[in-house]
């Protein structure tokens, strides 16, 4: 969306009400910080000092937000004067009580701004945090010297490194608010309480005097502890230690000095490429909604849900409908299973019961909205079905044919088949254009990712109604064509057959996990095969054996680990040991000695990997499989493959994705690694078309996301 700047007048108005001098930010859509805001902002409180009848001032947001923080857009950009913590200080210094009234987003500069006011109100849909670390920055207006100094170093530090929002009632506690208001009027509430200070003639009062670092005992124990916390949990990331080392400037220096060394630090997390890749995975998942079907078409009704199947993707499924408040129908072939499914589903409650996450009674209240049939007849009613049946294209077809003949026109049939043809689904229905792959991940109710999958027949109205099913269930959908795997899984196949060429060409399969966990990733592939089963991929590898090309280089290892019934942490044996049901596995000798076998019957001598050289292949083979999905039109854009990535893979957020990875380590040298391995292996390491287009035009994968 372009849109002319507003001017600093347009972005903050100011009007005298009587005695009190009222400031207005008003920059849609969510009142971030940008330069004309600053500029009207420090015009506003210049004005307020400078006129003789105002005797207080009131800061509020114009609509439903206070201010949701600086402007993330202009991160990157040659900044403008004046900078924020400028515009904090000033309002800090102004000579008469500031008062903020808070409702919704006031996050990052925007809490940083009501903390330079002097009091401050809250309505009780406001939420408050420095969430700045989310975004691989730290507060950078005096957040990490007046936090401190308000709440103590302990809530503020806890506050700062988890990012978290904070509601109206625990700011009160917390010390970050002075007082709550009824309502949803923050302007009626600000200058009640403005008028209220004036009647007591309350003094200007200035955080930078607060005295929550005065024990400094208690204050060095939280820093010490953040930082032994820190240095465990985010060895990778870069703001957090800037972050907690701030917190320890703020206890030792003078306040201004403070504030200096505050803006170097923040200037240093601004120019780390973990900025730039979790900005970009901010921007990506809300970008990635907008779709071609979703802004042609409205959604059809979505009052109710029926599911086929109730084992575990079923059941987690059914729990994602219930918690969006959907009624659920679920049906299975008989009496026993469908107890099986219930008790599936009943078994993540119970599990929250446990955790004290849910009481018994809410759970009843979930459950009646729950019920099992053995009759597809139970579906006539439900406005949408999702079948997740066994991973069998003659049994998908058969379940579509049952829907075809008993759902109500119009209804929208969906399959959760993670590789299978959805055309040809569609086509054994009489209703093609109906019918959509929602391909879940597991676990359901838990992972984020929705995989919209669109075939060529079906109509928009029901890929809209797919995105908004995704937003009842607070999914992250992504809009994905039809081939073998998607995006998601398609770009997974041709990875891990990078790391079986690795392996095979000797790097261990724990020295791989190792690099992968070493990039950021939270396990590595072959703990991943493990966790999953070996089995699904080894029924996946029969699958494809008649269609592989027989000159492609292929690696047996796996087939060797399944062939001894070793499938992973569900048979206590993979390519780890888990003995007596560990999680973590231990590495095992008789794998490594069936690498070395497999290695032996090919004649290849082992060589070593350096961690760096496991990242290039792994990365290279996942961004050149990533643009073919691009150039295809399987994903819409880059952004799509990386949001994909991010929220079913576990790729480390702070680089943003693979596809901005990429640009972020330049596509010559992505394509120059390629090319350098197609020497070897020229029918794998075939390099995306895409990406030699980009390459030869100087461009990169962002410029994509701009265009389309
Ligand atoms: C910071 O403050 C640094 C300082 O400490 C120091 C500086 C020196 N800027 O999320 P939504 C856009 S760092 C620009 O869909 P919701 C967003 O892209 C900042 N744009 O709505 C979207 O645009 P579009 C710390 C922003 O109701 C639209 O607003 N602050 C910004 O679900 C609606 O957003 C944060 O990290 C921004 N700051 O949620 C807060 N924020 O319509 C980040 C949003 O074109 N923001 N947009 O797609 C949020 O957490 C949520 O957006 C919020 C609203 C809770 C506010």
């Amino acid at each position: 969306m372009t849109t002319t700047p507003a001017t600093p007048a347009e972005a903050v108005r100011h009007q005298i009400q009587g005695e009190i001098l009222q400031i207005t930010v008003d920059n849609p859509p969510v009142n971030a910080l940008s330069t004309a805001v600053r500029r009207g902002l420090m015009a506003a409180i210049e004005a307020a000092d400078a006129e003789p009848r105002v005797k207080a001032v009131l800061i509020v947001g114009q609509g439903a937000n206070f201010i949701a923080g600086a402007d993330i857009r202009e991160f990157g950009q040659t900044p403008q004067p004046p900078s924020l913590p400028e515009v904090c200080n000033r309002i800090e210094a102004c000579g008469k009580p500031v008062v903020a009234a808070l409702r919704g987003a006031a996050l990052g500069g925007g809490l940083e701004i009501a903390m330079a006011a002097h009091y401050r109100v809250a309505l009780a849909d406001a939420k408050l945090g420095l969430p700045e670390v989310q975004l691989g920055l730290m507060p950078g207006a005096g957040g990490t010297v007046r936090a401190p100094r308000l709440i103590g170093a302990a809530a503020a530090l806890e506050l700062m490194l988890s990012g978290r929002h904070v509601k109206a009632q625990e700011a009160l506690s917390l010390g970050l608010v002075d007082r709550l208001a009824e309502g949803d009027d923050a302007v009626a509430a600000g200058l009640a309480y403005a008028h209220e200070l004036l009647a007591s003639n309350a003094p200007v009062r200035r955080t930078r005097d607060a005295q929550g670092l005065a024990d400094r005992a208690a204050a060095q124990a939280a820093i010490d502890a953040a930082r032994a916390d820190t240095a465990k949990k985010s060895k990778n990331l870069f703001s957090p230690h800037r972050i907690v080392e701030a917190v320890q400037t703020a206890l030792d220096k003078p306040f201004d000095e403070a504030m200096t060394l505050e803006r170097q630090a923040f200037m240093a997390c601004i120019d780390s490429p973990q900025r730039a890749g979790l900005i970009h995975a901010f921007f990506a998942e809300r970008e990635v909604v907008k779709v071609p079907e979703a802004k042609a078409a409205q959604p059809r009704k979505l009052d109710t849900v029926g599911i086929v199947g109730g084992g575990t993707m079923g059941a987690g499924i059914a729990v994602s409908a219930l918690d969006a408040g959907l009624p659920v129908v679920m049906v299975e072939r008989d009496d026993a299973s469908i107890a099986r499914g219930r008790a599936n589903v009943e078994k993540v409650y119970d599990g929250l019961i446990k955790k004290g996450r849910m009481t018994p009674e809410a759970k009843t209240a979930v459950m009646a909205r729950f019920s099992g049939s053995t009759d597809y007849a139970a579906f006539a009613d439900v406005d949408l079905v999702i079948e997740a049946v066994f991973e069998d294209i003659e049994v998908k077809k058969a379940v579509f044919k049952e829907l075809d003949r008993v759902c109500k026109p119009g209804a929208v049939l969906a399959t959760n088949t993670s590789y299978l043809d959805i055309d040809a689904i569609a086509a054994s229905t009489s209703r093609p254009q109906d019918v959509i792959g929602l391909h879940f991940f597991s676990p359901a109710n838990i992972m984020k990712l929705l995989e919209i999958v669109v075939p060529a027949k079906v109509s928009a109205d029901v890929v809209s109604t797919a995105f908004a099913l995704a937003k009842k269930m607070k999914k992250v959908p992504v809009r994905a064509g039809v081939c073998d795997g998607f995006i998601g899984n398609r770009i997974l196949a041709v990875y891990k057959q990078a790391a079986d060429y690795i392996m095979e060409d000797g790097a261990s399969p724990y020295e791989i996990d190792e690099a992968v966990r070493g990039f950021g990733y939270p396990m590595g592939p072959f703990q991943v095969t493990d966790l999953a089963g070996g089995d699904i991929g080894w029924a996946t590898r029969k699958r494809r054996a008649a269609t592989r090309d027989p000159k492609a280089r292929y690696v047996e290892v796996a087939d060797r680990v399944c062939e001894r019934g070793w499938f992973g942490q569900k048979t206590g044996r993979g390519f780890y040991l888990y003995p007596e049901g560990a999680r973590t596995g231990q590495p095992d000798p008789e794998v490594l000695a069936i690498v070395d076998a497999e290695r032996q019957k090919k004649g290849i001598v082992p060589r070593q990997f350096t961690p760096e050289e496991i990242m290039r292949r792994y990365m290279a083979a996942m961004v050149n499989e990533g643009a073919k999905v691009v150039e295809e039109g399987i994903a819409l854009r880059p952004l799509d493959v990386d949001v994909t990535f991010l929220y079913g893979y576990g790729f480390p957020r702070f680089r943003g994705g693979p596809m901005k990875y990429a640009d972020m380590v330049g596509l010559p040298k992505v394509l120059d690694d390629i090319r350098t391995f197609a020497k070897e292996d020229p029918l794998f390491w075939k390099p995306a078309p895409l990406l030699e287009k980009l390459v030869a035009e100087g461009r990169d994968f962002s410029s994509l996301n701009q265009a389309r």
